[in-house]
């Protein structure tokens, strides 16, 4: 069993969080630290602590990750110019919080990927 992270206590609604949308398999809210007008975070509403650990069980909440994003970034008025989605792994990708999460960002021009 995974560790719970604060991420957790997030789904349950147990801390505050700007929650924009949550269904049975994933729950999406606004980044504490915003790195531009739109930066949301899509998670599993179950812990799974990084891409690593990723099963074939869990690729029907893996693509919800993607359909959720596609469906903020519309709500967040972002599609048409553009976004970023964002998956950190480990400590050599920057992964801050063991409870994998996909970063929405847009509303800003981004540059080029950052690759180091
Ligand atoms: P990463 O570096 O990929 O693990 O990103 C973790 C992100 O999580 C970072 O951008 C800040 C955000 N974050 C951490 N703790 C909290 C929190 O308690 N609430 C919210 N809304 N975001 C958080």
């Amino acid at each position: 069993m995974a560790e719970e992270t604060i991420f957790s206590k997030i789904i349950r609604k147990e801390i505050p969080a700007d929650i924009v949308y949550q269904d049975d398999l994933v729950t999406a809210f606004r980044d504490i630290n915003p790195r531009a007008p739109s930066h949301i975070l899509i998670i599993p509403n179950k812990v799974i602590p990084t891409v690593n650990d990723v099963t074939e069980a869990d690729e029907l909440t893996m693509g919800r990750l993607f359909t959720v994003a596609q469906k903020l970034a519309k709500e967040e008025g972002i599609a048409e110019d553009g976004y970023r989605l964002l998956v950190n792994c480990n400590t050599y990708g920057g992964q801050e919080v063991y409870h994998i999460h996909m970063h929405l960002v847009g509303g800003k021009p981004l540059g080029p990927l950052l690759v180091g």
